[in-house]
């Protein structure tokens, strides 16, 4: 699981949920909200803090906002419909030797997103080569097709719980990673909710594994 913290929380509940949950997404909600926050973020331990600032400009302007946070992240998320020449090469290739990754956005998990561009966005996507892909947990059918197109990239997949994808379902349909904040930020017991979500997806990843054999 990925926590999305788009808000903050205190930190005696983020450092108890980060037992359980080792990756976070940040963007520009908690930024803004507090950006000293994020000295506390790191101090914690994370496989990987992803900058979620989903970059769309051009190059020059990418670099700069890239730039700010590089200390602070291990990778970012960029849109892919941006294009290569003058945007998602300058930034592939800065990231790169900062040692950093890439994640770019395939598909989003909101009604109003348009798949009909999925060829474009993925010859895109096989050009620029990133670590992995934004896939929304509410179009498991694009998971399936994003996962069949490129075996050995990370799928992460927001759009679980408040967005009203079942916990599991992203996984079982191809996502390496579920994407969830809301659910359990705005939860009266974060912690709790982190465990429940844990053992929920647990359950789900059994079954469908069971279906599948
Ligand atoms: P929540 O679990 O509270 O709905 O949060 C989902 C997070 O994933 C938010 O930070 C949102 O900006 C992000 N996101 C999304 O919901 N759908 C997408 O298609 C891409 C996203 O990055």
């Amino acid at each position: 699981m990925i926590l999305s913290l788009d808000k903050q929380i205190s930190l005696s509940t983020l450092s108890e949920v980060n037992k359980y949950i080792h990756k976070v997404k940040i963007g520009y909600p908690l930024i803004l909200e507090n950006i000293a926050y994020l000295d506390n973020i790191v101090k914690l331990h994370w496989d990987e803090i992803i900058f979620d600032l989903k970059l769309a400009d051009i190059d020059n302007t990418m670099l700069f906002i890239a730039s700010k946070f590089i200390n602070y992240a291990d990778s970012f998320i960029a849109h892919s419909f941006i294009g290569i020449e003058g945007a998602l090469d300058k930034l592939s290739e800065f990231l790169k030797n900062q040692n950093k990754s890439l994640y770019l956005v395939l598909s989003m998990s909101h009604k109003g997103w348009n798949d009909e561009f999925y060829p474009y966005l993925k010859n895109i996507a096989k050009t620029i080569d990133p670590k992995g892909f934004v896939v929304g947990a509410t179009r498991p059918n694009m998971i399936r097709i994003v996962r069949n197109d490129f075996m050995d990239k990370i799928i992460i997949s927001p759009g679980v719980g408040a967005q009203g994808a079942m916990v599991g379902d992203a996984i079982c349909n191809g996502a390496d990673y579920e994407i969830i904040g809301r659910s359990i930020y705005e939860s009266k017991d974060p912690v709790a909710e982190t465990k429940k979500i844990i053992e929920t997806q647990e359950v789900k990843i059994n079954e469908c594994k069971r279906t599948e054999n």
